[in-house]
């Protein structure tokens, strides 16, 4: 087994946290101990307020998507709540593989019923029956707890035919990912479920209306899965008394690279990135840049650390949020070798199937090997890397390729990378 991820959360058990909550508080073994712990709450309220209640709440929370293109969850599951073709799924992106992502892991790991609650709530709302979690297949403690909890729900009644005696059946099967970063694409992730070759559908048909087994599905990431318990156990509205009026709760962000303290952090949307490294031990006297959104992000300088941790704000700042992903490196990193192994990542993880992504990832990285080589960019290798990078964004069919220069753009245009 893998060393645990840490949950470097203010205090374990702080009030302030949310998702957090019961990280390091409950045994994830014991559905005695969540319940205990609140759990269970939401589910009975979801079945009090209806389907349609439970969108409504869900819309009105102002809830959008946490795997980093942050649709809103409820626009999601109202489309595919009205679908007339059946039967309708549930699918969980737990397929984490962004990186420097690591949060869905803490979730899982220290929280699985949590998941299934959530899971169970979103089947309701949305009229699927059959709950797919599709789980990174590096993350064998997360498989081994969430099979545990699975098993024991389905003893005691609240996963199956008759879900706490409502009448309504729901069951989740778990399918663990092989090692491609490509299979958390959402359309991907079908295609690895319904056994053929891990690849991007092209979008529309959006999952809503023809997904998994080619109908209406919806797929949520599990932060956002998860976010539905504190919006059904509050209520929308106090929900929404947390963050700003266009990102609204909490967010959890993955801190790493050169801080006393990497882990994951729980902070209202709105706090500011200075904050949360201050949490991690603060940022070094050395800062170089902050990647923000991971490897399809952007950077953010040393005299930009008081932009607001929202998806708003940080696109203002021509950065994103994206996954969650603060990675911090100061002037001791090289950056021409952090832009080269993300292209060599990006030209790793291409599917294959379209030519910008397969042919753009590939001259992209040859570019970076040759700047880092001669250690300076020649005339023409910046002017190559706008053209590959703006065909990958303008033509591939998904967003590997169509982000797979964004990390690279923001280097030379917001840092100078090679001056
Ligand atoms: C119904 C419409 N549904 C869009 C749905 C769509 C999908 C969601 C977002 O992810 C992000 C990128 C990186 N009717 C709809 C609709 N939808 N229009 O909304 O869709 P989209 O196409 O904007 O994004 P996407 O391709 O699903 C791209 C991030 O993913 N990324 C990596 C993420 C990695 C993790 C991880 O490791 N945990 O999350 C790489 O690109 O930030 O923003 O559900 O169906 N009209
Ligand atoms: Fe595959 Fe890249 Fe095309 Fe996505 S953009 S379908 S990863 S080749």
């Amino acid at each position: 087994l893998e060393p645990p991820a840490t949950a470097a959360v203010p205090q374990a058990g702080d009030p302030g946290l949310v998702l957090l909550r019961r990280i390091g508080v409950v045994d994830p073994y014991s559905l005695d101990d969540y319940r205990a712990a609140g759990g269970y709450t939401a589910l009975r309220r979801a079945f009090a307020l209806g389907p349609a209640g439970v969108v409504r709440e869900v819309l009105d929370a102002g809830l959008v998507g946490r795997g980093g293109a942050a649709f809103p969850t409820g626009r999601k599951w109202e489309a595919t709540a009205r679908q007339p073709d059946h039967p309708h799924y549930l699918v969980c992106n737990a397929d984490e593989s962004e990186p420097g992502t690591f949060k869905d892991r803490v979730l899982m790991e220290g929280d699985p019923y949590a998941l299934v609650e959530a899971m169970t709530v979103a089947g309701y709302a949305t009229g699927a029956h059959r709950g797919y979690l599709y789980l990174r297949g590096e993350y064998p403690r997360a498989y081994e707890r969430l099979t545990h909890a699975v098993a024991q729900a389905r003893l005691r009644g609240l996963l199956g035919p008759d879900v706490l005696g409502h009448g309504h059946a729901f069951d989740i099967e778990i399918r663990r990912g092989a090692g491609a970063y490509i299979c958390g694409e959402e359309t991907a992730i079908f295609n690895s479920i319904e056994g053929r070759r891990g690849e991007p559908r092209s979008k529309p048909p959006f999952p809503v209306e023809k997904g998994l087994f080619g109908k209406p599905t919806a797929v949520n990431n599990v932060e956002t899965l998860v976010n539905v318990l504190p919006i059904l156990t509050h209520g929308a509205a106090a929900y929404a008394r947390t963050g700003t009026e266009s990102s609204t709760g909490t967010k959890l962000f993955c801190v790493s690279g050169r801080v006393d303290r990497p882990g994951v952090y729980e902070l209202p949307f709105g706090a500011r990135l200075r904050d949360l490294l201050g949490l991690a031990g603060g940022p070094p006297p050395n800062l170089r840049a902050v990647l923000l959104g991971g490897a399809a992000g952007g950077f953010v300088r040393p005299d930009e650390l008081d932009i607001p941790l929202t998806f708003e704000g940080t696109r203002a700042a021509g950065a994103t949020l994206g996954s969650g992903v603060v990675l911090v490196l100061d002037d001791t990193v090289e950056l021409p070798a952090v832009l080269l192994r993300i292209a060599e990542f990006f030209r790793d993880e291409s599917c294959g199937q379209c030519v910008p992504c397969r042919v753009g990832t590939v001259r992209q990285e040859e570019a970076l090997h040759r700047i880092k080589d001669r250690t300076g960019a020649a005339a023409g290798d910046i002017a190559l890397l706008r053209e590959v990078g703006g065909a990958m964004r303008d033509a591939s069919i998904c967003g590997l390729g169509q982000t797979a220069w964004n990390a690279v753009e923001s280097a030379i245009d917001r840092l100078g990378a090679f001056e």
